[in-house]
């Protein structure tokens, strides 16, 4: 997370303005004399199974809830996501959420939420702004936290053994905050020991096909690769193909470490495929309902609520499976 990011964390509890009810008029229960809350959610995409999953959870939190959910895809472009912000203050929605698909580049569009006295909860990922009165609260996990996990498990497994262990690595979409947070936390970890070696890491975009793309490549052009760090499962399992068509056994000759923890993941690792995924939590959804109502209100909310989110062995991963959620 960037050090201005890390600012607004710091900033502790913050009590919405009295703007944030007053100007809008909202009334004592935040909603809308006389109707339901408004909700306008500004969503990354459809690009993985952490996301879908992430979708279905404020769509029947919000249903539960008794809160109009106005839903917008983006496709994981800036652009569009922009665009549906802008659309949901036409309409006068009373609150908007969105994930920002990349951490910069967001200050225009939440002044023009700002002016219009909507207020924003960020949901999922950060965005770098300055600027921290633009949004409520950032809910969402830790990225940095997920890094380090994925490097100590790494550590760990080669300790007390001899020889260099050479890593590629799949990143996230380039610029979004899991992407930046996941690979800093990692090398972080891993630069106390020399013989751990990032020998290629280049973006999969969070898919499955790009992940699979980019680890042939990678499996072309380097002699000698010893574990593969992904930035979420859709990659890893992309690049699992990519592995099992080259002839090399996945979680054996390339041993790989991934973050998410979604079924097929799971699936995976209870084959021996995958050695270690860390969780990433997507089931946000009741808890953004809970702010939304809260911010509607002016009501005091935390600047920075974290998800709480673990890791998986293959033997926990096996022992989830029959009742994992996601
Ligand atoms: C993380 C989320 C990431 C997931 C990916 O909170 O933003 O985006 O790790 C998803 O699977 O595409």
């Amino acid at each position: 997370m960037s050090k201005r990011a890390a600012a607004a964390v710091l900033a502790g509890v913050m009590i919405v303005g009295l703007s944030a009810c007053s100007s809008t008029g909202g009334s004592s229960d935040g909603k809308k004399p006389g109707g339901k809350l408004v909700l306008g959610f500004a969503q990354v995409g459809a690009e993985s199974g952490w996301r879908t999953a992430n979708t279905k959870s404020v769509q029947e939190a919000a249903k539960k809830a008794g809160v109009t959910l106005k839903f917008s895809d983006a496709q994981q472009k800036q652009e569009n996501q922009i665009k549906a912000i802008r659309s949901f203050i036409q309409q006068k929605v009373d609150v908007i959420a969105f994930s920002p698909v990349v951490e910069s580049g967001w200050d225009t569009v939440l002044k023009e939420a700002k002016n219009a006295h909507i207020p924003v909860i960020l949901t999922d990922r950060a965005i770098d702004s300055e600027d921290t009165s633009l949004y409520a609260t950032f809910l969402g996990s830790d990225f940095v936290e997920e890094g380090k996990k994925a490097g100590d498990w790494l550590v760990k497994e080669y300790q007390g053994k001899p020889g260099e262990v050479n890593i590629v690595q799949l990143e996230g979409t380039t610029g979004s905050a899991p992407a930046n947070d996941r690979k800093s936390g990692f090398a972080d970890v891993i630069k106390g020991d020399p013989k751990f070696k990032v020998v290629a890491s280049q973006t999969g975009d969070f898919t499955r096909a790009k992940g699979k793309e980019v680890m042939q490549a990678f499996l072309k052009a380097q002699p000698e690769i010893d574990v593969l760090y992904a930035h979420n499962d859709d990659m890893a399992l992309g690049a699992i193909q990519a592995i099992e068509e080259s002839g090399k056994k996945p979680g054996t000759d390339i041993r790989i470490v991934s973050v998410d923890g979604v079924k097929d993941a799971f699936t995976a690792m209870s084959q021996g495929k995958i050695n270690f995924d860390v969780e990433c939590n997507p089931l946000l959804g009741d808890q953004l309902m809970e702010l939304a109502k809260k911010v509607k209100n002016g009501e005091a909310v935390e600047r920075r609520i974290k998800t709480v989110e673990g890791t998986f062995t293959p033997e926990q991963a096996t022992a989830a499976l029959p009742t994992r959620q996601y």
